[in-house]
């Protein structure tokens, strides 16, 4: 590091050393790590300048903190640690100053960020695209037991230290207006747009783990193309004089504005358009024109959310570059590729016809017309089924909607599903007509973590047992864990990773109780449920099991057991009751079981609050038991499930989404499966015994249920989520209740045998090398994106 941290603060943030606080020194210290970046960074834009690259628009990227990250990959840790010691601050603490950037929701968000991460490392060029958003999802805190949200300005007050403004390359974006119509020889389309915004980029560089390369995050921010009305101003209206200000200022506060108002909706997919037009705009430059693109790009869509960018390139290609509509389509279809990340039908994105119409009246002409074109070949293909065109419209009028999934289909080379199951649903069910089509155009690509922050970073002692196994260089092949296969039968070895999980439990037990004054005994068995809270998930479904576990122990039918804490985290969206009750409940189990004098040392239920990715580096090395037990074919694939098992956390799950691929590649004696499956849902679902059925028949059930119906006095609500579930059990929480609980039974019988345990466990990391999200982008890499490694040397 060529100036010392003192130094830095002194000259280059202009404080006296004397005086600097933490925050000055953790400042100080990107100061010179972002230093160490920028010569890789413009080394890697010149290196990949000819090359072809994918770019990734996704609304949400959960990149967390990016300090340690940026050490590991430069190995500049130790010297990081040097540069500290006159400062009496551990490098641990400093990282406390780093909010987590979090411009997410979930998987998606999270997934983003582990891909970046592996497209850098291998070399492989390509950029991430998305918003610079003020606020990140939500902060979330527990008052009396229930959820309260708070706004997330996670950018801080400072600024945050790893973005750089690139005002210079800011773009226009337009909205609304009207579109002219000319003749001369043939008809020409302009559209006149009554507002225009521009999106400011600033760039964040994605620093490749033990390689030269530094790929970049590009965070479009709006801001007005004035900064006020000066004539409204001058006679005194200031409301007027901001409004253009405010308006466009409001495209990138939030994340999700809430949509159930008409302004809701169209915020959300003015946001939409923002990002995606921007980015076009913004490839288009790069490649010097649409030929260039098409050539040496692909533009990924995360999702629906940014699928407005398929019109948009038809828009340019037809209207600003006179291309023919089959030159224009062509193009298009050839640039994009779209994933899809869920089934359930509320997640999947429509707009009415007359918000696109009136917001971008020219993208609407453009859909309608993609859509003729598509029913004329749909009704090629079956001229005697009448209701097929209805079903794949992408505009349609009937019931005024906009389907984004459709175009996103019809619009692109290639459609992915997120694991095996997922793929193949997709494919039978949401998307059937679709591939009966175009079956070509399918394939799946199941998702990966990177090893890097799920096992390096994560859990270091972990990590250097590793490497003092089978030697370094695991966290960028990750296949080669297979290596540690012969270890777990070593006793000495098993005895080690153990203990390893026990001082990580402590760890967290301290932070835990530091942080959240919450207080649990690492010696217990960690049972963790971490993701967002929802009802498909079924977080239910093990709050259910602690009634009866609690039950049990009561009455003192079960004396042997293993105490257990059963940890939760996750957040509910802010305007899904069901979930918020959800989390209510988890918190009156929680509480209750403490005035049980003979449950609460044998089972303790605790809530961590504000799950984010920095919590959940501390929770996932902790944990012994990995709950993934969705109502199987609704996660699409998980991807938590994945860093549980790859730090030793044995599965207990359902055959739904990546839990069977994980499943298949330990070995099926080393998790603990359940349940009904994808099809045995559905069937149960249609004509299997409803819930008030399955409530009178089994004993057991009907107990948990009466238990919790009986907390009214400190819960109120409750009697109703009972009703709810014995009214409709949409997610068949009570049909797959007793092979739960068989289950879990299961999972303490294996407990007990603790030779047998940490076998599992150890063979549950050196399997998981599949699971790398290298593999995963490499998949991309070779059969979507055509993308080749360019390394740059370090
Ligand atoms: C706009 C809106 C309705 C919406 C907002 C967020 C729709 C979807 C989402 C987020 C979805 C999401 O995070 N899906 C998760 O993606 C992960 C990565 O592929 C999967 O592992 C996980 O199963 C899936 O739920």
């Amino acid at each position: 590091m060529a100036l010392t941290l003192e130094q830095r603060i002194q000259r280059r943030l202009g404080l006296s050393p004397a005086r600097a606080t933490r925050r000055d020194v953790y400042r100080a210290l990107c100061d010179s790590v972002r230093e160490a970046v920028l010569e890789r960074w413009v080394h890697t834009e010149e290196a990949w300048s000819e090359a072809r690259h994918v770019a990734y628009l996704s609304v949400e990227f959960h990149m967390g903190r990016l300090l340690k990250t940026n050490l590991l990959a430069l190995d500049l840790v130790e010297e990081a640690r040097a540069a500290l010691e006159p400062f009496g601050i551990s490098l641990d603490e400093l990282e406390e100053e780093e909010p987590d950037a979090r411009i997410a929701s979930g998987g998606l968000g999270r997934l983003a960020a582990c891909f970046l991460d592996s497209l850098a490392t291998q070399d492989l060029p390509g950029w991430g695209y998305g918003l610079r958003l003020e606020l990140g999802m939500f902060k979330q805190q527990i008052v009396d037991g229930a959820q309260t949200e708070s706004p997330d300005p996670w950018l801080g007050r400072q600024g945050w230290p790893w973005e750089r403004p690139c005002a210079q390359e800011a773009v226009e974006v337009n909205f609304a207006g009207h579109v002219e119509f000319t003749h001369n020889r043939h008809l020409h389309c302009t559209w006149k747009p009554h507002h225009t915004v521009l999106a400011v980029p600033y760039d964040i560089p994605v620093v490749g783990h033990g390689t030269g390369s530094v790929g970049t995050l590009r965070l479009w921010q709006a801001e007005p193309t004035r900064e006020l009305d000066v004539s409204a101003f001058l006679e005194g209206d200031y409301a007027q004089a901001f409004r253009e200000n405010a308006i466009a200022r409001s495209l990138t506060t939030f994340l999700y504005p809430p949509d159930h108002s008409a302004a809701g909706q169209e915020l959300r997919v003015a946001q939409q358009y923002f990002l995606a037009a921007a980015s076009v705009a913004d490839l288009l430059r790069r490649f010097g024109g649409p030929e260039g693109l098409a050539e040496r790009c692909t533009i990924q869509l995360n999702d629906t959310h940014p699928v407005l960018a398929i019109p948009e390139l038809m828009r340019i290609l037809l209207d600003e570059q006179d291309r023919t509509w089959e030159q224009a389509w062509e193009i298009t279809r050839e640039v994009f590729a779209y994933t899809n990340h869920t089934l359930l039908p509320e997640a999947l994105e429509t707009w009415s016809v007359d918000l696109i119409g009136r917001l971008f009246p020219r993208h609407i002409q453009i859909m309608e017309e993609i859509d003729r074109r598509h029913q004329q070949v749909v009704r090629k293909a079956h001229p005697s089924d009448h209701e097929r065109p209805g079903r794949v419209a992408i505009v349609d009028p009937d019931n005024d909607r906009v389907h984004m999934a459709h175009l996103g289909v019809i619009g692109s080379r290639k459609v992915n599903g997120v694991a095996a199951l997922h793929t193949r649903l997709l494919r039978e069910g949401l998307f059937r007509d679709f591939d009966e089509l175009y079956p070509e155009r399918f394939c799946n690509k199941t998702n990966g973590i990177t090893p890097r922050r799920w096992l390096l970073q994560c859990n270091p002692r972990l990590a250097s047992l590793i490497s003092e196994a089978i030697g370094e260089g695991w966290e960028r092949d990750l296949e080669r864990l297979r290596e540690l296969e012969p270890y777990a039968e070593d006793a000495g070895f098993r005895g080690r990773y153990a203990q390893i999980k026990l001082q990580n439990k402590q760890d967290l037990a301290v932070w835990c109780e530091e942080t959240h004054g919450i207080r649990f005994d690492p010696e217990t068995l960690l049972d963790v449920q971490v993701k967002r809270i929802h009802l498909y998930k079924r977080q239910l479904l093990l709050v259910l099991w602690c009634v009866r576990r609690a039950l049990q122990l009561e009455r003192g039918e079960i004396s042997e057991v293993v105490p257990r804490t059963v940890l939760f985290a996750g957040k509910a969206a802010a305007t899904y009751e069901a979930a918020k009750r959800v989390i209510r409940m988890i918190h009156a189990v929680g509480e209750g079981l403490e005035y049980l004098p003979q449950v609460k040392d044998k089972l303790r239920v605790i809530f961590i609050p504000d799950y984010k990715v920095s919590a959940a580096q501390r929770i996932i090395p902790a944990a012994e038991i990995s709950e993934q037990i969705s109502a199987a074919g609704y996660e699409a694939s998980g991807t938590g499930n994945m860093k549980l098992s790859l730090n030793g956390a044995i599965t207990i799950g359902t055959m739904d989404g990546a839990n069977i691929e994980i499943r298949e590649a330990v070995g099926a004696e080393h998790v603990v499966t359940f349940g009904l499956d994808a099809a045995g849902i559905r069937q149960q679902q249609q004509q299997g015994p409803g819930p008030r059925e399955l409530y009178e028949s089994d004993e057991t059930l009907r107990e948990v249920l009466d238990t919790i119906a009986s907390f009214e006095p400190y819960a109120p609500g409750f009697p109703d989520l009972v009703r709810e579930l014995l009214h409709e059990d949409q997610y068949c929480v009570l049909a797959d209740f007793a092979a739960y609980c068989e289950a879990q039974d299961e999972i303490d019988r294996r407990y007990l045998d603790s030779a047998g345990w940490n076998r599992s466990a150890v063979l549950n990391t050196a399997r998981m090398g599949r699971f790398s999200s290298d593999r995963t982008i490499r998949e991309y890499a070779q059969e979507v994106w055509r993308l080749e490694p360019v390394p740059v040397a370090p």
